[in-house]
């Protein structure tokens, strides 16, 4: 897939570090003229870049806006082909309703959908996600493995793994997973995810892997309904975060860890999964569609199901529920 001029000329000016480089060197490196060099440069300060032109010498990229657009995201890529496609908007109602169109045309492996705002963003059961304007990540992914549809239950612990370990990489802090689909920090919700899938009887045609995360949040930007069981990255760690360097590094672990998970099988995911988790050891209510089970979580099956001891020394598995940790 071709990547955007602009994105080259972006990635050759960060990466020479505050260095200047001259409109030549760039236009014979991009094999384009100076004046395209010139009109691109002239559309990057239009989305809030902003550079240094120094007589003789070239130019110096200052800085950078603080938004999710693609040429950013790109700038911090270590992805092999996750995150080459992105679709970048403002403001959708929900980035899973485009990712599911999308997936329908056939849209490859590691596309991503993201926006700055969600009007009508959902969690599970149809529950309202809040996605408030500039202050997160609202993305879906689009993954196409070549699994059965019951393994794809699995591919939301992947990416509570992923996620935990993006964000331990960007901001030292490291969110504790909640099973089956929350990342917390000292148990408030910091992270949701959403998994949805396309499938034939036998085969998956594509995961909508839904992301939610509350980063650069004060606690005055959440609703009343949520603000005592919301925080954001930038609340526990005390920094605001560069949301496109976290959205990089969640391609990169997502993409490693699926691969893994199709190559060699869920053991690796499984321990990293349970050495992140704040749910196995402790007593937990389980309430299903059916039941409510209240018992001491003892673990997770090799297919991602929770295991939970009874009081009466019965295991039950879990498939779906929401859960509350006890005292
Ligand atoms: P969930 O059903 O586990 O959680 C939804 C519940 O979380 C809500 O009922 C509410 O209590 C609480 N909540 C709502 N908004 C927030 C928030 N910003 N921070 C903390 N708690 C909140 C979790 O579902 C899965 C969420 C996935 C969201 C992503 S965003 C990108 C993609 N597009 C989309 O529409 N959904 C996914």
């Amino acid at each position: 897939m071709n990547v955007p001029i602009k994105y080259e000329l972006l990635k050759r000016l960060s990466a020479a570090n505050g260095k200047p480089l001259s409109g030549q060197q760039l236009a014979d490196d991009l094999n384009i003229s100076r004046t395209a060099i010139w009109k691109h440069m002239k559309q990057l300060e239009e989305e809030g870049y902003t550079f240094e032109s120094i007589r003789k010498k070239g130019y110096i990229l200052l800085s950078t806006p603080d938004t999710l657009d693609p040429a950013k995201i790109t700038l911090a890529l270590e992805t092999e082909h996750f995150g080459k496609k992105i679709v970048y908007e403002k403001i959708l109602t929900s980035t899973q309703t485009v990712a599911h169109q999308y997936a329908q045309e056939g849209a490859p492996d590691g596309t991503v959908i993201i926006c700055e705002e969600q009007t009508d963003g959902r969690g599970r059961l149809m529950r309202e996600w809040k996605s408030q304007k500039g202050k997160g990540i609202w993305m879906s992914v689009i993954l196409r493995p070549d699994v059965p549809p019951y393994e794809a239950p699995q591919f939301t612990l992947v990416a509570a793994v992923a996620i935990t370990n993006a964000i331990k990489d960007v901001t030292g802090v490291r969110p504790d997973i909640k099973w089956p689909n929350d990342l917390l920090i000292n148990g408030l919700k910091c992270t949701g995810i959403l998994t949805e899938m396309q499938a034939d009887p036998d085969r998956v045609n594509a995961i909508i892997m839904g992301i939610g995360i509350n980063v650069n949040h004060e606690s005055e930007d959440f609703d009343e309904d949520i603000v005592h069981i919301a925080t954001s990255l930038k609340i526990a760690s005390g920094k605001q975060v560069d949301r496109a360097k976290l959205v990089a590094k969640i391609l990169f672990y997502l993409e490693k860890y699926s691969k893994q998970y199709i190559e060699e099988g869920f053991e690796n995911i499984k321990t990293l999964w349970e050495e992140y988790s704040c749910t196995i050891g402790s007593r937990i209510k389980a309430t299903t569609l059916r039941d409510v089970f209240v018992g001491k979580a003892i673990g997770i099956t090799k297919d991602g199901i929770l295991q939970l001891q009874l009081d009466d020394g019965r295991i039950e598995n879990i498939y779906s529920a929401d859960i509350e940790l006890q005292k």
